[in-house]
C-alpha cells in the first residue's frame, strides 16, 4: 500500500510560519501592515492580521440571522452630532440634520479614476443588500439587527479604484476616522447602510449613512459618514486606543 505522506505538526507549523513570513513581505508595499503605535501588545493585532490574511480565504461570510432573531440595539459612542451638548457635536452635521439630510453628500476620493459625491438618493438607486447580523461591541454586548445599504464594493467599482490602492479611509462628522483594507472593503457584507430594521437609519445609529463591516468588531462600523478616501498606503489617522485590526 502506498505510504500516505501526512504533514507532521512541526512541518505544518513551519509551513504556516513561512506563509506568514511571505505575507509580511508583500511586494511593492511601503507600509504593508497595520500600526502598533510602538505598543508591544499591539504586536498581537499584527500577528492576528497577518495570520487571518494568510490562512483564511478572506471572503467567508459572517453568519446571517432571521427576523425572529432581531434584538434591541443600544446606541453607543456618539448618538447625535447635531446636539450641541454632545462631545461629537458638529455644526455642519446640525445643518444637514435640519435639512433632513437632503444636502448631505458622501465624498469618495483619493486613488480613484472618478472621484464623486453621493446623496442618500444616489446610494438608494444602486443595488442594495439587506442582512441580519450580530454586532459585537468591544465593551462586551452584542445585538442582532437588520441592515440595508449599498455594498461598498459597488461604490468602489463605480469610482474605479486604481491598481495601487490598498486601504479605504473613512471620516465621520463626530471626528471619528478609521480605515480598512481591501479584503474588508470588497467583502460582500461590507455595506454603506441607510436602513435599519426596515426603516430609515435613525440618528443614534449613524444617520444618514453608516458603515457595516460585519467581519470586524463594532467600532469599525463607523456612524455619521462624511468622506471616504482611497489610499495606496496606510495613513496614520491617530491612535483611537483600539486595535486597528479586529477580525471576527
Ligand atoms: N462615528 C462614530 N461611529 C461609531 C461610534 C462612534 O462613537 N462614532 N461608535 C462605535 C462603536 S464602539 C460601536 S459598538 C458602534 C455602535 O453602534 P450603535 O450606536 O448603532 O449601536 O458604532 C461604532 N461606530
Ligand atoms: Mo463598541
Amino acid at each position: 500500500m502506498k505510504r500516505r505522506n501526512y504533514m507532521s505538526r512541526r512541518q505544518a507549523i513551519a509551513t504556516g510560519l513561512s506563509t506568514l513570513g511571505a505575507a509580511l513581505m508583500l511586494p511593492g508595499c511601503t507600509k504593508p501592515l497595520p500600526p502598533t503605535y510602538g505598543n508591544i501588545l499591539r504586536m498581537g493585532d499584527r500577528l492576528t492580521y497577518v495570520a487571518h490574511r494568510a490562512l483564511l480565504p478572506g471572503q467567508s461570510l459572517a453568519k446571517e440571522y432571521n427576523f425572529s432573531n432581531i434584538s434591541s440595539m443600544p446606541a453607543t459612542g456618539t448618538t447625535n452630532p447635531a446636539d450641541t451638548s454632545q462631545k461629537g457635536y458638529n455644526e455642519e452635521y446640525e445643518k444637514l440634520f435640519k435639512g433632513n439630510f437632503e444636502d448631505w453628500r458622501l465624498a469618495l476620493e483619493g486613488s480613484v479614476t472618478m472621484p464623486g459625491s453621493f446623496s442618500v438618493a444616489d446610494l438608494q438607486k444602486l443595488p442594495s443588500r439587506t442582512q441580519i447580523t450580530r454586532h459585537t461591541c468591544e465593551e462586551g454586548w452584542t445585538a442582532i439587527t437588520e441592515w440595508t445599504g449599498v455594498p461598498l464594493s459597488t461604490l468602489l467599482q463605480t469610482a474605479g479604484i486604481k491598481p495601487s490602492a490598498r486601504f479605504i479611509n473613512f471620516y465621520a462628522f463626530d471626528g471619528f476616522a478609521d480605515s480598512i483594507d481591501l479584503y474588508d472593503a470588497f467583502h460582500p457584507q461590507t455595506i454603506l447602510a441607510y436602513g435599519m430594521n426596515g426603516k430609515t437609519l435613525p440618528i443614534p445609529h449613524g444617520a444618514p449613512v453608516r458603515l457595516r463591516v460585519e467581519k470586524q468588531i463594532g467600532y469599525k462600523s463607523m456612524k455619521y459618514l462624511s468622506r471616504i478616501v482611497v489610499t495606496d498606503d496606510y495613513v496614520d489617522l491617530g491612535d483611537s486606543g483600539w486595535a486597528w485590526y479586529t477580525g471576527i
